[in-house]
């Protein structure tokens, strides 16, 4: 099974550059609550090591680029993120962790619900213990 889900976001391009739509229930496939981003990561910073309960989250690298390791406590696949006309779905119970940011990378993330660390699973071996009751589809 693969644990990475690319969703490829129409580009509305002119002469002018291009324009990248993203609305709720149509390229993002959920209410879109919270958006967050993350830029200025140090390159030898490695961030994430965790996985949520419940939080579904689409990643979108605006500039630059960074790697995810998605991991569903059986399997581990990565992917690169560098072109902001690709998001990334983050389901629940993926552990993920991100590597390897550019400089410049600007990592945007829409979220379907507002913060709430009691969602965050952030011991490993509690992951993969719950990992064994969970069916991802
Ligand atoms: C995720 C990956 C992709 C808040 O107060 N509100 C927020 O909305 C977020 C996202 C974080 N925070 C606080 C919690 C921590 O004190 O900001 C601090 C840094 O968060 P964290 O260490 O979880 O950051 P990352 O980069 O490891 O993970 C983030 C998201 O937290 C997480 O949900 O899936 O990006």
């Amino acid at each position: 099974m693969s644990l990475i889900t690319i969703i490829d976001f129409p580009v509305l391009g002119d002469g002018r550059g291009a324009l990248v739509a993203l609305e709720a229930h149509c390229q993002i496939p959920f209410d879109i609550k919270r958006v967050y981003y993350i830029y200025g990561t140090a390159q030898d910073v490695a961030r994430g090591f965790h996985a949520h309960k419940a939080l579904k989250q689409i990643a979108i690298c605006l500039k630059g680029s960074c790697r995810f390791v998605m991991d569903d406590g059986k399997d581990k696949q990565e992917v690169i993120l560098s072109t902001p006309d690709k998001g990334l779905l983050i389901d629940a119970m993926q552990w993920h962790e991100m590597y390897d940011f550019s400089e410049d990378c600007v990592l945007m993330v829409l979220a379907d619900d507002y913060y709430n660390e009691n969602d965050y699973i952030r011991d490993y071996n509690i992951f993969i213990e719950l990992s064994k009751t969970h069916e991802r589809f």
